[in-house]
Parts: structure tokens; sequence; C-alpha cells
């Protein structure tokens, strides 16, 4: 008796002081190695006690949001006298608070300052699609010379304050972006190539290809830590610099998402203290910037749920750009105005009598994947594979993910280009793993199939028997444009009359030591399919029944 009752309370004892623990352990945050905070100067409170100087033209302003804050404009920055912490070779954590428009600009960068990028110099910067050639405008990306990617996926340059993390643990090499305090990380390939003895941290400043010119906007609380923060503890800092976040944010389409399907749903993370959520829309920024929560043909109403419309979709036009803003109503009364944000649709199925198929995977729900050539030749996703839960952030617009193992795309009763035809194909694709088909069709016989794929590594084309491939690997985890084309001939053969393409360019073909004169006499018999046996990401592919010239694959 004495001893079960003991044994409960200790039982209990145990209890309450392990979840007591977790909740202290995950909340309590390390002290910063550095840490500035910009009130009314450049003081380091970290445990560091590196100052900064104010560089160029960078001031120290009072923000009627977050009070006094680092302003910059595109030639000033901070200049901080050591390189904090290693960041790279070990783990560490950028967090901040920034406020800006613009893209192409660097947050923070670990250099030695002669604006050259070099080998393992570092920077955190707001990306711009132009330079990157990806489509990731306004996204947080943390990038080393040499060192390749962390990416994030939200954009963050609505003009608001976004309080945004980079991430990472070395030893496990797991790189994590976090915005507004959830994680919103696109890729990693970051290798943690060790940092530059003698490099320095600089603030607002551009020392890398990847932006152009120092910082624009605001700036407040950099804080850098030699240890990679949780989630929790991430939010938790956000929360104990701003106190509840009552803006409405992570919207869905992003700001700045191109290629957006006719038919959606807009969606938002709704403010800390939100109950009702007015809702403005329409395709004139100032209207939907200014407009209040009287009728207007912008105001959309006041609602519980944090999605537009409540019920259905909405229907879109091709090719414009639309804009929305969310008023956030707090349990306290108050209202907190949104940022205008704005997506452009996609564009209109072209007319080009050539094109006899074009899968653009920009769709987000169900197993249809629409034809954006003039026959409308839909594909259907197969082996588990999804819109909802395969659709990601495409090379334009979205992509599909492949499992590699039952995914595919089937065509149903589209036979691709047959016989001895002229014919290109493409296809963006990003991918580790180098097998798997691209696009295939034929009669399952000897020169009879037309396959673009993974031939022993490599990116090439096989009639079954026979092949043709490239020389240069591109399953390095990044966008690679890939298209062959049949020229015209009376009996085409892959030596003699196909081409392959790299991203635009003629591509070298591997040596396999054999003149290969297979025929290509293309049987009619299996449906198109695309990306079986592939397992990665692919967008945009394309069939013509004509050979492109070199121009036109290098606008595809
Ligand atoms: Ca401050
Ligand atoms: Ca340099
Ligand atoms: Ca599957
Ligand atoms: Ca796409």
């Amino acid at each position: 008796m004495y001893g079960k009752r003991n044994h409960l309370v200790l039982l209990a004892v145990v209890l309450i002081s392990c979840l007591a623990r977790s909740t202290v352990l995950e909340a309590k945050i390390p002290e910063a190695v550095g840490f500035w905070r910009f009130e009314g100067d450049t003081t380091d409170s970290g445990k560091g006690g590196n100052n900064g100087t104010l560089k160029g033209a960078a001031t120290l302003v009072t923000d009627p949001e977050r009070g006094n804050c680092l302003q910059l404009d595109g030639e000033g920055y901070v200049d901080i006298p050591s390189g904090v912490t290693e960041l790279a070779d070990a783990d560490f954590t950028i967090a901040v608070w920034i406020k800006t428009t613009r893209i192409g600009i660097p947050i923070l960068s670990k250099s030695n300052g002669n604006i050259e990028w070099e080998t393992r110099e570092k920077e955190l910067y707001v990306a711009d699609s132009e330079i990157s050639e990806h489509d990731n405008n306004g996204t947080v990306e943390y990038v080393g010379h040499g060192c390749d990617w962390i990416r994030g996926s939200a954009p963050v340059h609505d003009g608001h304050w976004r309080h945004i993390a980079v991430t990472w643990e070395a030893e496990a090499e797991e790189g994590r972006i976090y915005v507004d305090g959830a994680e919103q990380t696109d890729e990693v390939g970051f290798n943690g190539g060790p940092d530059n003895v003698g490099d320095t941290v600089r603030i607002g400043f551009s020392e890398s290809a990847h932006s152009r010119g120092n910082f624009v906007g605001q700036i407040d609380d950099l804080a850098i830590f030699d240890v990679a923060l949780t989630a929790g503890q991430l939010a938790e800092l956000m929360r104990s610099q701003s106190g509840p976040i009552t803006r409405a944010t992570n919207p869905n389409p992003e700001h700045g998402a191109t290629e957006v399907p006719l038919q959606v749903v807009l969606t938002w993370r709704p403010g800390d203290l939100a109950t009702k959520h007015d809702v403005y829309f329409g395709t004139d920024p100032e209207d939907v910037a200014s407009a209040t929560a009287e009728p207007s043909s912008v105001y959309k109403g006041r609602q519980d749920t944090n999605r537009y419309p409540t019920e259905g979709q909405l229907k879109l036009d091709y090719a414009r750009t639309y804009c929305w803003r969310i008023d956030e109503h707090n349990r306290d009364g108050t209202v907190t105005k949104g940022a205008v944000w704005s997506f452009s649709t996609d564009t209109m199925p072209t007319t080009d009598p050539d094109n006899v198929g074009w899968w653009k995977l920009n769709d987000i729900s169900g197993k249809t994947a629409a034809d954006f050539s003039k026959h409308a030749r839909k594909g259907t996703l197969k082996g588990g594979l999804s819109f909802d839960r395969d659709s990601v952030r495409g090379r334009a617009g979205k992509a599909l993910r492949l499992d590699g193992k039952d995914d595919y795309i089937e065509i149903a009763g589209f036979k691709g280009v047959t016989g001895t035809r002229p014919r290109t194909v493409s296809a963006w694709i990003k991918t580790t793993a180098p097998r798997g088909e691209i696009i295939s069709w034929g009669t399952d016989e000897h020169g009879e199939m037309w396959i673009l794929g993974f031939i022993r590594g490599r990116v090439g084309v096989t009639p079954n028997g026979g092949y043709l491939y490239m020389n240069d690997p591109v399953h390095d985890g990044r966008w690679h444009h890939v298209a062959a084309v049949v020229h015209e001939a009376q009996l085409p053969n892959l030596h003699d009359h196909v081409k392959l393409y790299k991203d635009g360019n003629i591509a070298e073909i591997h040596d396999i030591g054999l003149l290969d004169l297979w025929p290509i006499e293309t049987g009619a018999d299996l449906d198109v399919r695309i990306g079986k046996g592939f397992n990665g990401l692919i967008d945009d592919v394309r069939i013509y029944d004509r050979a492109l010239s070199e121009d036109e694959i290098q606008a595809l």
C-alpha cells in the first residue's frame, strides 16, 4: 500500500519535471555570439562584443512598428570587424528582421570585402530569378562560393517586416530557411565548405554575384548563433522581439508567383490574434491597397476562415496579374492591415501548329495535367502521384515530384510522333538519381520505341536497340533543360540525324566507340508517358512534330 502510493507520487514528480524540462529546453534561446539590435547604435549585445560601424549612407532610424532599426539605401552597410563564428563548417543560425520591396539584395555576407565573389565566401540574400535563373524571386537563400545553396520557398519582399532565419547543422548536413517562424525550405545542396580565415561579416553588403548592390530597406535585431536553433526556439525568439504577429502571412499562391492555374483558392496564415478576416481581391494594386471595408469591386467581405472563396474555387483569366490583401480583425478589437500580395496566372494554350503536346505541370490539385498545345491532350497522374501532394516549386511556376517507383503521367490515346517523322522532345529536370525515362512512346520492339531518358547515367535517346547519350551528367540536383531532335530524313538514324541538347546548347555526345546506325521507325502502340522510373522533379515537357533549331530550343 505504502510502496504503491509512493511510486505513484514519484512517477508524477518525474512526469511533471520531464514536461517542465522539455518546455524549458524547447523555448530557451541560447546566447547569441553576435546580436545587433540597432537601438541607436551598432553595439553588439551578443557574447562576441563585435561592435559594428556604419558605412556609406547607412543610418539608424525609428520605425513605427519595430522601433530603432538600421536603414540602408543600396550603398551603405554595417561593417563588423570579425568573422563572428564559423558559418559553414560548424552549426550556426542567422536570424534577422527585414523590411524591403527589393529582390537581388544581400542581408549579410562573410567575405574579404573586395566585391569579388571568391571561393568559400558566404552570403545570405533575397533572390532575384533573373540572376539565379530559377523561379525564386524574393525568396531567401544562403550560398557559399563552391558550397552550393540553402534555398527558401517563400518570398519576403512584400514591404512588411518579415522575420527570416537560416540554420545549419554541420554534421547532419541539414540546412533550413524559416520565414516568420515557420520552416520554408525549398532545397538544400549546401556542403559546409569552411569559411576562409580572416573573412569578416558585413550587414547589407553585396559580395556575391547573387545580389546587385547593397541592401535597400530596413534591418533589425540581427542575431548570429553558434548553434542551429530549432523551430520552437526561432518562434520564441521572434515573439520575444515583437510580441504576437498580428498580420496575415504566408500567402498561397505565394507573393510574386507566376503561371498560377486559373482555378485557385487563396489561403494564408492568420495573424496570432485574428478572429475574422477582411478579404480584398482585384487586378489593380492601388485599388487593393487603398480599399476599406465598404462596398467596392475589390472588397470581398468579412469571413471566419483563412481561405477565399470559402467554398469552391476562384475562376480567373489567362495571363493576368491579380492582387489581394487580408486585413485581420484581432481579439482586442484592433485591425491589422495586410500587405498587397500579387500573382500572375498562366498563359493561354499555344496555337503553334507544330506543338503537339505541352505539359507545364503548373496544376496544383487533382490528378489531371493540362496540355498547353492546341490539342488539349490531358495527362493522367498514375501510381499515387497527385498535384495536391507532389506539386512543388518548379523551373517555371510549379513542377511535379516523381518517386522513381510507380509514378508517371500517361497521355491516354496519344501516340506521340510516329514512323520516321522529324520531332523534338524537351523537358526541364532536376534530379540526383540518373535513371528512368523522361518521356517515351512507341511499340515495344527494337527500333520502334522513342525514349528520352537516362542511359548509363546520362540523358539520351534510344529507339530500343542502339542509343545516343550526352557526355555531361545532369543529375547534380539543379534544373537542367534537356532536348532531343530527330531531323528530317528518309530513314533517320541516331548517328546522323539526332541531336541532343543540354541547357539550350548542342550536347557533346558520349563516345561509345561505335557508330550507332539503328534506324528510327517509331511504332504506335503505347500511349505517351512521362517520367516512368524517374526520381526527381520534372517540368515543362513538350513535343513538336518538327525539328526545332538550336535558337528555338534555346528559347524554350
Ligand atoms: Ca531594434
Ligand atoms: Ca571577395
Ligand atoms: Ca507512387
Ligand atoms: Ca511548370
